[in-house]
């Protein structure tokens, strides 16, 4: 611990500390600054600040996602959030989190209420967060003193955001201090009997056998805080109005963590129990720049061109802005003034666009808006020719599980998980959505070897799970590449036998058969041992699940023998009992995904690796057959059906276009219009719900259109004159013209499938879908969205994303290629995609499944670009 000691001159010099921290807007600034007010959206609201008093909620999703409680809002940055009765001192994802069990927003009075309840402890709190100035009161109270259990670990917690107090400073009752980039202590060590238990058990620390956990301790403690007195856009005061602060930094025991500024709650104590002031400044008629969304990396002539403003409603937007070519000697040319078009209000702020589609010559160009200049981009027939290189050269081979993985000097990852895999035993509820039922559904016994599969597959995200559906949809979503474009690219070595793979290294055979090849290697596996496609490959200890570098270090790589201690190694076997487990539950939806993968990988595979094209064949055929049989003898109901049923259809058709059996045929068009009705009329119905949600059965349909009875695509055309509705109705919702998503995950995924699936609807009905709607998808993902204009794939366009959730996130870094999520938008009003910090999966965590989609996408672009 620091110090914990306080004396007069320390007090005298928090005092003064908070003065000056008003101060700044506290003398003339202050009387045109109004106070924080509640808002039509619910939210505390004053110019350059917002108070958010769970507008987010812990969701349980996946638990802390550092997206709710009292969040503030400065300068519009959502510098801090978890504001809230929290069980330690700095609590990681998968911590205890409060449910909210009531909210009162109270206009008249000018308060939020909320009581927050930990169910198995049986302790209820209330929080009120009320306006005072430009700052707020947050007070607890308590009914019933803390329960006993949580005596000493109680407090009201508030997290902030590291990245934005790097290189910036502190004062603790007036003692100077550092925020510094990388966290140094002190943290001390307990025994395990004293922490409060994590999600289902399951613990993030690794002990080695000790029974024994870490703590962070605090930095430093006092009356007064001020962060970053230095900088009026950062600076934010808390004073404990009763009682101490303390504040702790939370990277000591999760990368993740933030600074997290706590009061214990005192014990055997009733009514109001704490009292914080908290006093952001605020920067007087504070405005936000604009934003100035376009594609980052650039056009094709014959594209639309068209820039979309964000804009601080407070903000005037300007009449004209200008496009300027660089020219070869540096010197920029105006080449065209457009006019700045007001579009309207979406979310928070508002938009304008600026259309310069004339500019067809190919050059170096900037957008200039008021006295901010874009990046330079080009504008050229080739523009989008290499754009997903980076996700095939080097972001897939990355993700290969059971490979070394080489580039030129540096090595990714050593040969990962080689000691796959154990049966999961059954009746286990587990982290990242595992979970297995009451019976193994396998010829294996709970923890037996199943044999073989230590072969294939990719890293499922940010985590290094094999997941079973997203598995299947990218083997697909590769073999669809494949089959429509043909590309010959070979950029990688990958030697299966030796386990493998150098980038940069052409080896004479197209990459993306190779990729087929990898991930059917595994699906191959699971069905030869399994016999459906499993939910997935994972470890069985949170604190292995979490880890964070080199694959190849998460388990030893030897056989676990339970004859053998923990931590004793005897050839290639050892007692450490963390070999990943296959959870084996059955999901016909799930297993129909896999069925269509392995008919699909068995035709691109023909002549390339014909033994495995054959047995992936073999197996589809074998399971589809198992599958209907089950079906038959115990029918599924409510979603399972319907999933099961469109799953199934997908499934068919891979099979009829492998075999062109009649079998599958018949089945096909009997699936195929009840699907449409159902894609079409039920809510959740696929990616992109909401406006074009009737998308998803569409994209079956209109890809099954060669295998079905004539007339077929004259009956579909009314399902896509009134998807065409749909789209029209799009451009209404937002200024980019794309489905946004506004669920717990960045949308990029979505609006990805959605031009995709426009894409095979303008091949097969180009007088309904127009190419732009295809494009549209790609602008996005380059640049034209919400928040930023930065690229969401690292490393395409002039400035792309810099940090990502990659396995390499602790490194502050990315992985080349990587499609982000993009912008997550927070309720009410807020979007957000996180730059400097990359911890926030639901923006900045690839997965295999939105990566290949993206590989399609712009292999579908440069088609309809260049033909
Ligand atoms: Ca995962
Ligand atoms: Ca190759
Ligand atoms: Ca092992």
């Amino acid at each position: 611990m620091t110090s914990s000691n306080t004396n007069a001159s320390n007090i005298r010099a928090a005092v003064l500390a908070l003065a000056a921290a008003g101060g700044l807007a506290g003398t003339t600034a202050v009387a045109q600054q109004s106070a924080l007010r509640l808002n039509d959206r619910d939210y505390f609201e004053t110019r350059g600040l917002n108070v958010l008093v769970f507008s987010n909620q812990y969701t349980g999703m996946f638990f802390d996602e550092k997206t709710a409680g009292i969040e503030i809002i400065q300068h519009g940055v959502r510098l801090a959030t978890g504001g809230a009765i929290r069980l330690g001192p700095a609590p990681e994802q998968w911590d205890a989190i409060p449910k909210m069990t009531d909210r009162k927003v109270d206009k008249a009075a000018n308060t939020i209420t909320c009581a927050l309840r930990y169910e198995d402890y049986d302790f209820d709190s209330r929080l009120v967060v009320t306006p005072e100035g430009t700052g707020f009161r947050i007070a607890v109270y308590l009914d019933k003193p803390v329960p006993e259990k949580l005596e000493g670990k109680a407090g009201l917690n508030m997290e902030f955001l590291p990245s934005k107090y790097f290189e910036r400073t502190f004062l603790a009752d007036g003692k100077p201090g550092i925020l510094s980039r990388y966290p140094d202590g002190p943290t001390q060590v307990k025994p395990a009997a004293t922490r409060i238990p994590q999600y289902n058990g399951y613990s993030t620390f690794d002990d080695r056998g000790r029974n024994e956990y870490v703590e962070p301790d605090p930095m430093a403690v006092g009356k007064a805080f001020v962060l970053a007195p230095e900088d009026p856009e950062r600076r934010i005061a808390i004073q404990a109005v009763s009682g101490e602060l303390q504040l702790i930094d939370g990277r000591n025991v999760a990368q993740n963590g933030w600074f997290i500024v706590r009061s214990l709650l005192p014990v055997k104590a009733t009514g109001k129990v704490a009292e914080w002031l908290v006093r952001p400044s605020v920067i007087p008629n504070w405005t936000r720049t604009p934003v100035i969304g376009f594609s980052q990396v650039g056009y094709h002539p014959t594209q639309k061109k068209v820039a979309v403003i964000e804009l601080d409603p407070n903000d005037k937007s300007l009449d004209t802005a200008s496009l300027f070519e660089v020219l070869a000697d540096g010197a920029p040319a105006e080449r065209l003034k457009m006019k700045v078009q007001p579009w309207g209000p979406y979310l928070r702020y508002k938009y304008a666009t600026a259309d310069f589609s004339s500019v067809n010559r190919a050059g170096l160009y900037y957008i200039q808006y008021g006295n901010q200049k874009t990046e330079t981009f080009p504008i050229g027939p080739n523009v989008y020719d290499a754009v997903w290189h980076p996700t095939a050269d080097v972001w897939f081979p990355v993700q290969m599980d059971h490979m070394f993985v080489n580039e030129a000097y540096r090595v990714w990852h050593g040969a990962a998980h080689m000691d796959d895999a154990l049966q999961a035993p059954p009746n286990i509820r587990q982290f990242d959505g595992y979970r297995m039922g009451p019976s193994t559904e396998t010829q294996y016994k709970p923890l037996e070897r199943i044999p073989g599969l230590a072969v294939g597959g990719w890293f499922d995200a940010g985590d290094f799970d094999i997941q079973g559906g997203s598995h299947a949809g990218t083997i697909m979503s590769f073999v669809d590449i494949w089959e429509a474009f043909k590309p010959q690219r070979d950029q990688t070595f990958i030697d299966q036998a030796n386990h493998y793979v150098d980038i940069h290294r052409p080896d004479g055979k197209p990459d993306i058969l190779q990729q087929i090849e990898h991930g059917a290697l595994q699906m191959a596996a699971e069905y030869r041992t399994v016999g459906h496609l499993v939910r997935g490959i994972v470890d069985s200890q949170l604190h292995r699940y979490n880890h964070l570098g080199d694959a190849s270090t998460q388990t030893d790589n030897l056989i676990f023998d339970p004859s053998l201690k923990p931590y004793q190694v005897e050839g290639n076997r050892s007692g450490t009992p963390d070999d990943r487990w296959v959870f084996t539950d059955r999901m016909p939806g799930m297993s129909y995904s896999g069925i269509a993968s392995l008919a699909a990988a068995s035709r691109a595979l023909r002549g390339f690796n014909d033994p495995l094209a054959d047995e992936c064949l073999a197996l589809a055929r074998k399971a589809y057959a198992e599958e209907r049989q089950a079906v038959v003898s115990a029918p599924p109901t409510g979603f399972e059906a319907r999933f099961g049923q469109g799953a199934e259809l997908s499934a068919v058709l891979q099979l009829l276009i492998t075999t062109k059996e009649q079998q599958y045929r018949d089945r096909l068009n009997e699936l195929i219009w009840p699907s449409l009705d159902r894609a079409a009329a039920g809510p959740g119905a696929g990616p992109g719900a909401g406006p074009g949600r009737g998308g998803w059965g569409l994209l079956t349909a209109v890809r099954a259109l060669p295998y079905l009875e004539p007339g077929a695509a004259e009956k579909l055309r009314p399902y896509v004159v009134k998807y065409k509705a749909e789209l029209d109705e799009l451009s209404k919702v937002n200024p980019y013209g794309v489905p946004i998503s506004t669920g717990g995950w960045a949308g990029s995924g979505g609006v990805v499938g959605w031009a995709t699936t426009n894409y095979y609807l303008h091949e097969a009905f180009p007088d309904l879908v127009d190419k732009e709607s295809v494009y549209r998808g790609l602008y996005f993902l380059f640049g034209t969205h919400p928040a930023s204009n930065v690229s969401l794939v690292a490393t395409v366009g002039t400035r792309s994303k810099r940090l990502a959730y990659g396995n390499n996130r602790a490194d502050f870094t990315f992985i080349p290629g990587v499609v982000t999520p993009g912008v997550l938008i927070l309720k009410p009003d807020y979007p957000e995609n996180m730059d400097d910090w990359p911890f926030l999966w639901a923006e900045n965590e690839g997965t295999i499944g939105g990566a290949s989609q993206y590989i399609f996408l712009a292999n579908a672009v440069n088609e309809l670009l260049t033909k």
